[in-house]
């Protein structure tokens, strides 16, 4: 009885077709790109590919027994592309923002993409990611500054390499479950009414 129970629940979870938008913001250069590529089909290029517009990537994870999908959308941090933004921040459950650890100057700029995630999506969860973490050698904004940063505007913080593969997808897994969190918190409180 406990058996069939569970395989039950487990196609029910199977079948489930929730998909998320997550943007990925930030300056150029900061490794964006590869953050999605590396998360969605496990490579890397060390030759900086100029994004044109808006690109788009996708993988599935589970959150709590629950297969979602992830699409990510992938944008060039160019000030030239501001015509496409309110499109692209359209529908967004959650957003990373991203700064290169040997890149002083794109931390700085985090504030700006606070900001520009707050205009157009207003209370959507935001994690800080500190792109690069191989390159410690050449580092300029240290741990403490970035866990500090985050805190500052509550938002989930994580250091990765796309290179060497660190922590990637807890970047992704993390967002997903606080995303998971906030809607889940959501629809129990309209069931509750
Ligand atoms: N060492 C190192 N280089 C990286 C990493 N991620 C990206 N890069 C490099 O940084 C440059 C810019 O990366 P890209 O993803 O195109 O940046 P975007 O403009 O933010 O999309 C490229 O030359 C990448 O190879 C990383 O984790 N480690
Ligand atoms: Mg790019």
């Amino acid at each position: 009885m406990m058996e069939s129970l569970k395989e039950s629940e487990i196609s029910m979870a199977d079948v489930t077709d929730i998909v998320y938008k997550i943007i990925v913001v930030g300056d150029a250069e900061v490794g964006k790109t590869a953050l999605a590529r590396r998360f969605t089909m496990d490579q890397f290029d060390d030759s900086y590919i100029f994004t044109l517009g808006v690109d788009f990537f996708a993988k599935e994870i589970k959150v709590k027994r629950t297969l979602i999908k992830l699409v990510i959308y992938d944008t060039a941090g160019q000030e030239k592309f501001d015509f496409i933004r309110g499109l692209y921040f359209e529908g967004a459950a959650g957003a990373i923002i991203a700064y290169d650890i040997t890149n002083r100057q794109s931390f700085e700029r985090v504030g700006h993409w606070i900001m520009q995630v707050h205009q157009h999506c207003e209370g959507i969860p935001i994690e800080l990611v500190a792109t690069k973490l191989d390159l410690e050698d050449q580092r300029t904004v240290t741990l403490k500054e970035g866990q500090k940063r985050a805190k500052q505007d509550k938002m989930t913080f994580i250091e990765s390499s796309s290179k060497e593969s660190i922590h990637v997808t807890d970047v992704f897994q993390k967002l997903a479950e606080r995303i998971w969190e906030k809607y889940e918190k959501l629809s129990s409180a309209l069931s509750d009414e």
